[in-house]
């Protein structure tokens, strides 16, 4: 029985009366005036505080010296280190030599061109830097800075954020802890300061900058569903040259109101801590944010500002219930770095992870070590994910509707995405054949 079939004869005409209902009875009575730019669909509850919880006694600001990037040869050991190393140059030519789809010429300029903004930017650096010389302020126009309430303010934001870009968007009070405690070997401080500024120790962030604008960028499936190739690679580095374009792009808009505005991509904090705060998703097995309209497919960013906003509320779709039972993440994992842990625990699995939040935490030098053993990266846990579906067709939304709201059917769901084969392994040969959109990503998807 084809997925057609399945879904006229079987499930679909109950699927499609139980989720029918759901997807066009669900609550979401508490969304802000913000919202109305961009909303989450109909069936996604938004909520007081994120589900998974916090132990205020514990949980404080990380060093990002301790993530896997900046201690890998501390958590892997040196020798091992040179070993991959060699190993993983010694693959990529014979990758090369045998013209491998995927470990191209070719497929390897694509995904270090599609870095190409991406560099151009880094912690007040460039693309990211904190204030701009270049920007036209109200002072110099003649005219006071603006002055629309916090609705409008927030209202304008979404609809400029979605025009640089961002697939979605959510704002919160910025939760100070979600920032590095240090990075770049400098400490991150909060004073009371007119502009953010850095000197020889430090990079200061204004007190008054308490908002944060939660940003997520599409990436393309069809690059993500070639993993581990370096045509998935391009799919990442794709979304980080975006992200950078969007977060520049908000944050001179900021300033030209007359504030202040932080860009920031993967330095400066928790990204993804803060797209929880924000709305825009909820932590999965991955460790990572998952969102109602386009599952895990997206990176984030994020801008610090103190332009008074109307702030967004975490939400609740139904995710920590799916994703205790699915485990197809973990199961799909190469390196096996994700839990299998049936609930998520305050037990980290080492000094890579902050304790004191509530999450699935994965072992995450086994995931880097994995990008050099496939020598082009990993995107694995992405296109598996049962949420990822870029195809939003009804059977999708009703599917994702019902899910939210009955966890019973989290495992019928999640074992027949498997059956009908979303998230296998695509041939990445086949890529440039594709019948491409703009960026490879579907933009009229999450219009909320
Ligand atoms: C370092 C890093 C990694 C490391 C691992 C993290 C580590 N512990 O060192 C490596 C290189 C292995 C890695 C791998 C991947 N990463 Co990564 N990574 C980061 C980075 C740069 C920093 C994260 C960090 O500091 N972790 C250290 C501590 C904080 O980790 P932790 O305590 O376990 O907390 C994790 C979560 O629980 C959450 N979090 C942190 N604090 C809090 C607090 C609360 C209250 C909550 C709810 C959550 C939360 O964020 C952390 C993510 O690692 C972020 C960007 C950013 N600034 O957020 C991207 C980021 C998290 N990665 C991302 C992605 C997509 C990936 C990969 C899929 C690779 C890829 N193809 O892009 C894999 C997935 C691996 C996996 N599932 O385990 C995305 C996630 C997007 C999303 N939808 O959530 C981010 C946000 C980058 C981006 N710009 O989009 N990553």
């Amino acid at each position: 029985m084809n997925r057609r079939d399945f879904f006229k004869f079987g499930f679909g005409g109950a699927g499609l009366a139980v989720g029918g209902g759901l997807a066009s009875g669900a609550d979401n009575s508490s969304s802000t005036p913000g919202r109305s730019v961009y909303s989450h669909p109909r069936w996604v509850k938004m909520i007081p505080r994120p589900k998974l919880a916090v132990d205020d006694n514990i949980y404080s600001r990380f060093n990002a010296v301790n993530n896997v990037f900046g201690s890998f040869t501390r958590y892997y050991g040196e020798d091992n280190r040179k070993k991959l190393m060699k190993e993983s140059r010694n693959k990529t030519m014979k990758y090369y030599l045998e013209k491998r789809p995927g470990y191209r010429l070719e497929d390897r300029a694509l995904a270090d061109a599609a870095w190409v903004i991406s560099r151009l930017g880094g912690l007040n650096r460039g693309t990211r830097a904190w204030t701009s010389k270049s920007v036209r302020t109200p002072e110099e126009r003649g005219v006071e800075k603006y002055n629309g309430s916090p609705e409008e303010a927030a209202k304008m934001i979404k609809a400029a954020a979605r025009y640089f870009g961002a697939a979605t968007i959510g704002i919160t009070i910025l939760d100070r802890r979600h920032i590095h405690s240090q990075e770049r070997r400098k400490q991150i401080v909060f004073e009371k300061a007119a502009e953010p500024y850095e000197d020889e120790e430090k990079l200061v962030i204004p007190d008054k900058c308490k908002y944060a604008i939660a940003l997520s960028v599409q990436m393309s499936l069809d690059n993500l569903q070639c993993s581990p190739t370096a045509i998935s690679s391009a799919g990442s580095s794709m979304g980080y040259s975006r992200c950078e374009f969007l977060v520049a792009g908000i944050a001179q808009f900021i300033r030209g109101l007359g504030y202040v505005a932080i860009p920031s991509v993967n330095d400066l904090g928790s990204s993804v801590a803060i797209g929880v705060d924000a709305g825009l998703g909820e932590l999965g097995r991955t460790n990572r944010l998952i969102t109602p309209e386009f599952g895990p497919y997206v990176r984030l960013c994020k801008v610090l500002t103190d332009l008074p906003l109307a702030t967004d509320k975490p939400i609740n779709f139904g995710l920590l219930e799916f994703c205790k039972i699915c485990k197809r993440c973990a199961e799909a994992c190469p390196s096996n770095c994700l839990s299998f842990d049936d609930q998520p625990s305050f037990r980290v699995k080492g000094e890579w992870n902050n304790p004191g939040h509530q999450a699935w935490f994965e072992d995450a030098p086994k995931c880097l070590a994995y990008w050099q053993e496939s020598t082009s990266g990993c995107s694995i846990c992405i296109p598996v994910c049962p949420w990822a579906k870029k195809d939003k067709t009804m059977i999708h939304e009703i599917v994702k509707a019902a899910s939210a709201k009955i966890p019973a059917l989290d495992i019928f769901f999640s074992t027949m995405d498997e059956v009908f084969g979303y998230g296998r392994q695509k041939d990445a040969g086949k890529w440039w054949s594709l019948n491409l959109t703009e960026y490879g990503i579907d933009t009229t998807q999450g219009k909320g």
